[in-house]
């Protein structure tokens, strides 16, 4: 089926919000004949979107297949710009690599890169990201606020905020943020998150906030198997990627105004109130070594802070933490 016409027909069902649509009213809006609307809904078909048929009353869809290009993202998505453009791709190195191109080349503000999978997925430090086919979340979002670069840090803090709520809005699940970028469940990473800039020295041009979720896996490789869980596996049911990703940019889209407009205590609040290490012992492994103590919260500015044993308060803008648990 041509893309336009496929577009035009799924927005016709999504505005209907549920209800059987009539043939006539169908071929009236599409402007073709009723035995094309018919062959349209057998495209949709073998695409795997479910349609009750019903006579006098017409079609309705019952159930989306489980995509994410971008039109199912943008049916029924909320936002007024974050995923308003989308570049999808069906598998990639790195969705990160792409935005970092298309910021590069100017693209709007709120541009998502998506993918089913991801062959070189990163972490920070480049580690790798395990981002199997079709079972995940693999996205890479480009904003361009007008922050000194040394704000960035609570981007990732106001990221992870937004993609916990989506992730409750969803799944009902309540997952926990673990300083500074990991979504946790069950004491498992669900959710990594990573923030790369484009940036001169004293201005921003770009923000590339990259979200690896763990969505529909039902195992991981050995290596994971002990620090890696999915949503599915938490909740026992398979999640519709498309409505999780709208959900998770609509609230980051809320988040973001409100850090523009106001700054980044609203966010600083939210994240304390997800945050597990906060209060706790925790050992803090930065490259340069490693520091043990409480961790007190985080600054105005998404930096950790943390008391050691004797009292020194120490500010850690990045290293990977683990709970100390107590004896
Ligand atoms: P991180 O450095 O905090 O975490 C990476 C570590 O997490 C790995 O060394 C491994 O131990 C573990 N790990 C790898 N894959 C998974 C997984 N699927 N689930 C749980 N644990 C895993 C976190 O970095 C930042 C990840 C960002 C991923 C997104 S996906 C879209 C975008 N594109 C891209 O290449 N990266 C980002």
């Amino acid at each position: 089926m041509q893309s336009e016409m496929r577009r035009k027909l799924l927005e016709i069902f999504s505005n209907s919000t549920g209800e059987f649509v009539s043939g006539q009213k169908i071929s009236e809006k599409l402007g073709c004949s009723r035995t094309a609307v018919w062959k349209h809904i057998e495209d949709l078909r073998k695409e795997g979107y479910e349609l009750e048929a019903v006579r006098r009353l017409g079609y309705r869809i019952t159930k989306k297949p489980d995509k994410i290009t971008g039109n199912e993202i943008q049916l029924g998505l909320k936002t007024m710009s974050i995923g308003r453009n989308v570049h999808f791709e069906e598998s990639v190195l790195s969705t990160q690599k792409i935005a970092h191109r298309l910021a590069y080349d100017g693209v709007p503000e709120g541009t998502i890169v998506v993918t089913e999978e991801q062959t070189a997925g990163r972490g920070r430090l480049d580690r790798s990201w395990h981002s199997p086919k079709q079972t995940g979340v693999w996205m890479s979002l480009i904003l361009r606020p007008n922050i000194p670069p040394s704000s960035a840090p609570q981007l990732t803090l106001l990221a992870a905020v937004g993609v916990v709520q989506g992730i409750q809005e969803i799944t009902g699940l309540e997952p926990d943020i673990k300083w500074p970028n990991d979504i946790l469940i069950s004491g498992k990473k669900v959710v990594g998150i990573l923030t790369e800039l484009q940036a001169e020295a004293d201005r921003i041009n770009s923000v590339i906030i990259g979200i690896g979720i763990n969505v529909n896996q039902n195992y991981f490789p050995e290596e994971l198997d002990d620090i890696a869980t999915s949503l599915y596996l938490q909740k026992g049911e398979i999640i519709n990627r498309a409505e999780l990703i709208q959900s998770i940019l609509y609230k980051i889209e809320v988040l973001y105004h409100d850090y523009l407009s106001n700054g980044f205590s609203m966010v600083k609040l939210l994240w304390e109130s997800y945050a597990i290490s906060i209060g706790q012992k925790i050992v803090a492994r930065t490259i340069t070594g490693s520091i043990s103590g409480r961790a007190l919260g985080i600054t105005s500015e998404g930096v950790l802070r943390l008391e050691d044993e004797t009292g020194v308060i120490h500010l850690i803008h990045s290293a990977d933490i683990e709970l100390v648990k107590n004896r």
